[in-house]
C-alpha cells in the first residue's frame, strides 16, 4: 500500500556490446524481471554514431569519449526499458560500480566485468534522464504499456 502511493519511474537500461557479444543479454534482463520491475520496451539495436553521441553528450568533453563512441557502436546493444516505483535508483544499485573492480559481488558488474571500459549495461542515473533516453531510443509504437496479472506481493 506504502509503495503504490509513491511514484511510478522509468529507466533506460541497455546491454552494451560486450554483453551481447558475451551472451549475457538473458542474464541481464533476468536480474531486472526477477527483482519485479516491469519491462515496456526491448529490442536489439544497431547503434549509429550521432546516437551514441547523443546519448553521452554529458561526457563528450571527457578524455575517453571517442573510445566509448567506438565501443557502444561496434555491434548491437540491448536496449531497454523498464518502470516500477523507485526503478532507476534500484537499478543503478542493481548494476553496480561504474569500475567493475569497485563493483559489489552480486551486483551486474561486479559478478560479470572488469574493466571500466567493458562494463556490460548502462542505467539512467535519474528519473529525467530516464524519460529521455526512453524516448531517443525508442519510437513510441514500440513500447508497451501492459498491466500485469494480479500479483501483489510484487508491489
Ligand atoms: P552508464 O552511463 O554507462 O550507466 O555508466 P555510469 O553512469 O556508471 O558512468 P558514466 O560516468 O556516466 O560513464 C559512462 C560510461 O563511460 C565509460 N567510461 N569510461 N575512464 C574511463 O575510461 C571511463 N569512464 C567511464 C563506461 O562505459 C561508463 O559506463
Amino acid at each position: 500500500l506504502v509503495a503504490s502511493l509513491e511514484q511510478v519511474d522509468e529507466t533506460y537500461i541497455m546491454g552494451k556490446p560486450d554483453g551481447v557479444q558475451r551472451g549475457l543479454v538473458g542474464e541481464i534482463i533476468s536480474r531486472f524481471e526477477k527483482k519485479g520491475f516491469k519491462l515496456t520496451g526491448l529490442k536489439l539495436f544497431q547503434c549509429p554514431q550521432d546516437l551514441a553521441e547523443e546519448h553521452y553528450k554529458d561526457l563528450k568533453g571527457k578524455s575517453f569519449f571517442p573510445k566509448l563512441i567506438e565501443y557502444i557502436v561496434s555491434g548491437p546493444v540491448v536496449c531497454m526499458a523498464w518502470e516500477g516505483v523507485g526503478v532507476v535508483a534500484a537499478a543503478r544499485k542493481l548494476i553496480g560500480a561504474t569500475n567493475p573492480l569497485q563493483a559489489e559481488p552480486g551486483t551486474i558488474r561486479g559478478d560479470l566485468a572488469v574493466q571500466t571500459g567493458r562494463n556490460v549495461v548502462h542505467g539512467s542515473d535519474s528519473p529525467e534522464n530516464g524519460k529521455r533516453e526512453i524516448a531517443l531510443w525508442f519510437k513510441e509504437g514500440e513500447l508497451c504499456q501492459w498491466t500485469p496479472a494480479q500479483a501483489p506481493w510484487l508491489r
